[in-house]
Order: C-alpha cells, then structure tokens, then sequence
C-alpha cells in the first residue's frame, strides 16, 4: 500500500502560491477532537507558513462530522471566505454509520462547490482505526489538514489569477 511507503503531506513549498489575501473559513467536527484539532493545528500553521494572515481566518466548530457542509454553509453566508477547509474523523465502528457520514459529507460539500463557484475542501480522515486516523494527524503519514490546507489555497488562488483582468502588453 503506498500509504505503508511515506508521509503523504509532503509538498513543495516554493510551488505554494502566496495566501496574503486570501480569506479562508475552517470548519472543524468536535466528535474524535483529539484528532480533529490536530488536523486543525497542522492546517492553521500551514495557511500562516503562506502568508495568511490571523484575521483572515474565520475557525467554527460543529458537533460531527455530519454537520461539516451546514457549518461551512453559514461561514461562507457570514464571511465571504475565497475557500472553507472542513476538518473532521470519521472512524469505522460496528455499524456503517461512517458510510452515511462520509457520504453525505462529501456530497453537501460539492454541492456548495457548485454552486457557490469557491473551493470546499473535504480534510476528513476517513479511517478503519484509531490509529490509522493518528497517524494522518501529524503522525507517521504526516496531517492531512497541511493537505487541506494545500489544497484551499491552490484553490483560491487559482480562481484569483483566471479573474485577475489580463495585463495588456503593447498598446
Ligand atoms: C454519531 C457519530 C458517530 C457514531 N461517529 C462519528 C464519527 O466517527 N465522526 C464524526 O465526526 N461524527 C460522528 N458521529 C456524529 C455525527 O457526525 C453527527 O454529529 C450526529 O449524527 C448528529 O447529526
């Protein structure tokens, strides 16, 4: 499994775009918090490594993972952020409730994709174990809220540039 192989948040910084003006919203599930903020901690850290700036961040908890597209629904109407990065654990138990979760997670969050024209980045671990989700929340196989992170920013800034009016060259 390639996952066995290496730390999957490793990335080129210098291709990282700079993130000074970009507005984010982070929305993070309280259910399994001692992995849901160490996401959080790797992504926040990751945005200020890119020049974002504090005020600029705009953090919301929701109870789980399930409430992650209605969270990142209200910062967007509140805040007006360029990208929502949504950060949640969903760990398998007895049942397939995760299937439910993930599932739903993953459709309300494309859903705002379309129709809102911005970035919604998924940064929930999907995981069989306890520890799988450890070790994707700055363990062995690095912090998938550093690939939110990432991600939110090549995102938004992807959208700035095509906006961005054309320089003329000439006259
Ligand atoms: C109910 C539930 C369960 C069983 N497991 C998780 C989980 O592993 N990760 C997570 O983020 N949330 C879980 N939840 C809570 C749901 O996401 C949701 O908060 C409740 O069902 C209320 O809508």
């Amino acid at each position: 499994m390639a996952s066995a192989l290496q730390n999957l948040s490793q990335y080129d910084a210098s291709t990282v775009p700079d993130a000074s003006e970009i507005i984010f919203g982070i929305v993070v599930a309280e259910w399994n918090a001692h992995i849901t903020h160490a996401l959080y901690e790797g992504c926040y850290e990751t945005l200020l490594k890119h020049g974002a700036r504090p005020e600029n961040i705009h953090t919301v908890q929701v109870p789980g993972s399930f409430e992650l597209p209605a969270g990142a629904r209200i910062v967007h109407g509140q805040k007006n952020p360029d990208a929502v990065i949504c950060l949640g654990c969903v760990i398998k138990g007895e049942t397939n409730h995760n299937e439910y979760i993930n599932q739903a997670v993953a459709h309300g969050l494309v859903n705002l994709s379309l129709a809102t024209g911005k970035a919604f980045i998924f940064g929930v671990l999907t995981t069989d174990t306890e520890q799988q989700a450890l070790d994707r929340a700055g363990g062995k196989h690095g912090n998938k809220g550093v690939e939110a992170a990432i991600a939110a920013i090549r995102m938004a800034a992807l959208k700035r540039d095509l906006s961005a009016p054309k320089k003329k060259i000439g006259f």
